[in-house]
């Protein structure tokens, strides 16, 4: 879970997480020192945990600047499966991505032979918050089908950002060598295990506006997201880090559909 400036959702966030019938779940937060303490608060929450679990279920990752989301993700998942993860979830902070839908992804998970499972939003059954507008709504969806458009999958949510990894899959991706500094990770990281061959299913998700902060999505984080589908794209014509496999698909719009 990345951390910027979310004093005020990560508590009730980590408490509704770690308050899941999920035995092995563990919370790792990849804080980049936010000016709001977000870092501090979040141990706190860790040792709360510890002291009414007598385990360590919570951990914090601290870095030392605003490095972008890509990058705190790429730090987060790769501790995570150093650590022995067979799973590993990426999901916000701010409350958009559904708590109660973590098991659903799992179940999914373990039923299938799926590498990634997508919480998504533009499958049958995904909604949107209706704070969200028109506008804002027909944005989030045209940048959708631009990536999917550009790169040929038929993932309906390669932006959405509440994905479940098997281990394996997240080895293959290689997150070392991943361009993305901001969002676009989230299709960077889907293309690369489509083009090793894993699967990527969706489960529809309500996903929910912010209700506290403000969001981070800057102009120069939009820019990376327009350019990154066609750098990709060209990497993969040129078969360099796409990765091997015969070129990505997607196994439908997945078990909801
Ligand atoms: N560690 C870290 N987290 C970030 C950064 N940028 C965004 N986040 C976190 O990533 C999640 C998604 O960001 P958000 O601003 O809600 O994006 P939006 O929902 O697309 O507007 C939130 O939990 C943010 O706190 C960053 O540079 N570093
Ligand atoms: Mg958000």
């Amino acid at each position: 879970m990345p951390t910027y400036n979310e004093a005020g959702n990560l508590p009730g966030m980590a408490d509704a997480l770690l308050a899941l019938p999920l035995a092995g779940l563990r919370l790792l937060v990849v804080d980049d020192s936010s000016p709001d303490g977000t870092g501090e608060i979040a141990e706190d929450c860790a040792r709360r945990h510890q002291e009414m679990s007598g385990r360590r279920r919570m951990s914090v990752l601290h870095r030392t600047e605003k490095d972008g989301l890509g990058r705190a993700y790429a730090a987060g998942m790769a501790k995570a499966v150093e650590g022995g993860a067979r799973y590993v979830l990426q999901m916000d902070a701010d409350g958009s991505h559904p708590v109660e839908k973590v098991p659903e992804l799992l179940g999914v998970a373990l039923a299938t032979d799926a590498g990634v499972v997508v919480g998504s939003r533009y499958v049958q059954g995904g909604t949107l918050s209706d704070a969200w507008g028109a506008h804002r709504k027909l944005l989030s969806r045209w940048a959708n089908a631009y990536a999917g458009t550009i790169l040929g999958t038929r993932v309906r949510d390669i932006t959405g950002g509440f994905n479940l990894w098997r281990a394996d899959a997240v080895h293959a991706v290689d997150l070392r060598s991943v361009d993305s500094a901001g969002y676009s990770f989230q299709v960077e990281t889907k293309y690369r295990a489509l083009r090793h061959g894993f699967d990527v299913m969706e489960v529809p998700i309500h996903f929910e506006d912010r209700t506290v902060g403000e969001s981070k999505m800057s102009l120069m984080v939009q820019l990376e997201s327009v350019v990154m589908p066609w750098k990709l794209r060209v990497r993969a014509a040129r078969g360099s880090r796409g990765g091997p496999g015969p070129g990505p698909s997607a196994s439908g719009p997945g078990p909801s559909a």
